[in-house]
């Protein structure tokens, strides 16, 4: 496949409520979108990241930079989906930059194709069940409100983002009000091992899994941490290749594996992720980065592998956004279909774009 074209468009489309988490608050998907034309098809991707760099190292000022310099001049301009790897891998990390080169070329080369993502993946459903990731709010009745709202929507599992001063006593107040409903947490690395005696009061709540309680690079602190508390632990930061999953269960440091591509450099590395934890017997779930729709729709597809047993942080488009980039995506009776056209599956609604984009730069041409 010969590349002819790739573009960046810059986009800022605002959240409907602003979204805290332990490392910060966001109010706006401010990223940008890859265009990848080729003589086939064209591809497009969306770089998973924020513009400051505290969920990951990475970030949006970094990422067009590295493309542009470093990774774009390796894969043009002849090149296949599966290539995008071997041929970047001499430039160290910035895999969530990688992730959106190697979606964009993989979408033009399955659009060439007539194939779904989902069918080159190994998708065995069409329709996944969706979870909803609620911020940390001002006051427990806010929460309440936000959760008795998403559960009238039909979300099939809430998870609950925490940190120090913010996690027992709004896990109690949920399960309390609401019952039975599938509950997990993610403190998005706010805990140190010596916060272990204070995690395991929330052993009692029958959580489905703590998310990245400690640093992501501590893998022994949560094989450790593992010991000393009853709810099972999850990683999603510490999770970056196959490799670290393959370590992660072999030093008893995860239960439950959070797959995000964007994370480990794209959905051929999220697929050997699934393949490594199905053969150990760990499930694994779909996580999210509050895309766009351009981001949803291949997450979709990868969360309908067999391997994906849990929900996925795969919400409707109306969780997010006013008005998706893409036709909306709905929640139906729970679940989310999987898109069944070519490629990713989902397009950007030209005026739509349009109207968010703030910039666009050519990147190769
Ligand atoms: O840790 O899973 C996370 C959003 C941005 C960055 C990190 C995370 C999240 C979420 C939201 O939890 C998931 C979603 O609905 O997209
Ligand atoms: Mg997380």
């Amino acid at each position: 496949m010969k590349v002819e074209r790739v573009e960046l468009l810059h986009v800022a489309i605002p959240l409907v409520s602003p979204f805290r988490t332990s490392f910060g608050t966001m109010t706006t998907k401010d990223t940008f979108l890859l265009r990848v034309v080729t003589d086939t098809a064209q591809g497009w991707s969306e770089f998973a990241a924020d513009p400051e760099p505290l969920y990951c190292s990475e970030f949006v000022g970094a990422a067009e930079l590295v493309l542009a310099d470093h990774l774009v001049p390796r894969v043009t301009p002849e090149v296949t989906a599966a290539q995008v790897a071997p041929r970047t891998h001499a430039v160290k990390g910035h895999k969530l930059a990688k992730a959106a080169l190697e979606t964009a070329v993989l979408d033009a080369e399955l659009r060439s194709f007539g194939m779904p993502i989902g069918t080159f993946l190994g998708a065995t459903t069409d329709k996944v069940p969706a979870g909803v990731s609620v911020g940390i709010k001002n006051s427990v009745p806010e929460l309440l409100a936000d959760v008795e709202g998403y559960l009238a929507e039909g979300y099939a599992r809430i998870k609950l983002k925490i940190e120090p001063g913010w996690d027992v006593e709004p896990v109690r107040a949920v399960r309390e009000r609401f019952g039975d409903v599938l509950l997990q947490v993610d403190a998005n690395t706010a805990y140190t091992l010596a916060d272990a005696d204070h995690l395991r009061r929330l052993d009692e709540y029958d959580l489905l899994l703590i998310e990245q309680p400690l640093e992501e690079d501590d893998i022994r602190g949560h094989a450790l941490l593992a010991q000393r508390i009853g709810t099972p632990i999850c990683l999603d930061e510490s999770i970056t290749s196959a490799r670290d999953a393959a370590t992660a269960i072999a030093l008893g440091a995860c239960r439950i594996i959070n797959v995000k591509p964007a994370r480990v450099g794209g959905y051929l590395e999220a697929r050997r992720i699934h393949d490594v934890a199905a053969a150990h017997g760990i499930p694994v779930w779909c996580g999210g980065m509050l895309e766009t729709g351009i981001g949803r729709g291949p997450n979709l597809a990868l969360a309908a592998l067999p391997g994906f047993v849990l929900p996925g942080d795969v919400s409707a488009s109306s969780r997010y956004f006013a008005e998706d980039l893409t036709e909306p995506f709905e929640l139906r009776d729970g679940f989310m279909n999987v898109p069944a056209g070519p490629g990713i599956g989902v397009d950007p609604v030209p005026e739509t774009l349009r109207r968010f984009t703030t910039a666009t730069k050519v990147l190769y041409a």
